[in-house]
């Protein structure tokens, strides 16, 4: 998705214009993939813009951080504040967020331990991810011929640059196919997470979403999805799912930062039928949340004013 640039870039505790945010070509995560990365939306809300859960968003970014031993030099509260600072001085009512952990110029090799760890946040208004009308009437997937990370050659709970090959690998398969979306599964064989995203099934009227140890990444989204479905009434656990399991879903949908709450419609050719009416109820509720419309999840809006 083509990019709109905004103004300004943070670069290691200073602003910098968008044209200007530049970097060495030796740049040490260009080479080896070892950096740690955020994907946040601000939304608008009645007190201006408002980052939905900034600071759950941070704190991950430093576990992922922790887990490739990257020494991040600033402390959580500089980031949430950098990142407030970025949304302002670009003055966009909704953006995507982009933080950035990587390794930077001046070593070479692999033992990134003497690199320089520097970090940036840009932001730039973005769209609905998998498409207006995918939130709308949802979305077809396709299971990947790819697996998604073993966790003892790739953390699947570090949010790594270099993860996202294997991603990349299975979003050209599934689009090159004609879908739209592409689900992986473990190595163990249990349904995982989609290339960006986390994944629900509605199973006997329970909801299901599968755990971390099948390979998800602890969605910022997925567990707010999981608070409103219960209060929604609604039973809602982690469970493993199957493959087989999502072809006879009464109802399934995806989350995640950029992609929102976007319905399935169909996995591997199955028809799942249009949205259902569980998956439409979190929806609408979680719309009005991010805008700071539901007063029991005000403390999701962190306000950047
Ligand atoms: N799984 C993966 C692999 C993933 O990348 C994301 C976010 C999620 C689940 C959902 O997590 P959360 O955003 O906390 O609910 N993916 C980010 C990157 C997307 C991109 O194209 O870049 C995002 O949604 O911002």
């Amino acid at each position: 998705m083509p990019i709109t640039p905004s103004e300004q870039i943070w670069m290691n505790g200073r602003m910098v214009p968008w044209d200007e945010a530049r970097i060495h070509v030796l740049t040490h995560t260009l080479h080896y993939g070892n950096g740690v990365f955020e994907g946040i939306r601000a939304y608008e809300t009645s007190e201006g813009p408002a980052v939905f859960r900034l600071t759950p968003h941070i704190e991950r970014l430093f576990r992922s951080a922790k887990i490739f031993m990257l020494d991040i030099p600033y402390s959580v509260d500089d980031l949430i504040g950098a990142t407030k600072e970025t949304v302002r001085v670009n003055g966009l009512p909704s953006c995507y967020i982009r933080p950035l952990v990587y390794l930077g110029y001046g070593e070479m090799g692999l033992n990134p331990l003497p690199c320089d760890v520097d970090v940036s946040i840009a932001v730039w208004p973005w769209g609905a991810y998998l498409g207006d009308e995918g939130i709308r009437n949802g979305v077809r997937m396709k299971i990947s011929s790819w697996q998604r990370h073993d966790p003892n050659a790739m953390p699947p709970a570090a949010k790594g640059t270099g993860m996202y090959i294997n991603s990349q690998m299975a979003k050209v398969e599934a689009v090159k196919s004609g879908y739209d979306e592409a689900i992986l599964l473990s190595p163990q064989g249990y349904v995982s997470e989609c290339t960006g995203e986390n994944l629900f099934i509605v199973r006997d009227g329970v909801i299901l979403t599968p755990p971390i140890s099948a390979g998800a990444l602890e969605g910022i989204t997925q567990d707010a999805v999981m608070t409103i479905a219960r209060d929604l009434g609604y039973q809602v656990r982690f469970d493993n799912i199957l493959r087989s399991d999502l072809y006879v879903a009464e109802e399934a949908f995806l989350t995640g930062t950029a992609a929102e709450v976007v319905p399935i419609r169909s996995v591997d050719d199955r028809e799942l039928g249009e949205p259902g009416p569980m998956t439409r109820a979190i929806q609408e509720v979680f719309f009005r949340a991010v805008r700071g419309e539901e007063d029991r999840y005000k403390e999701w809006n962190e306000v950047v004013a």
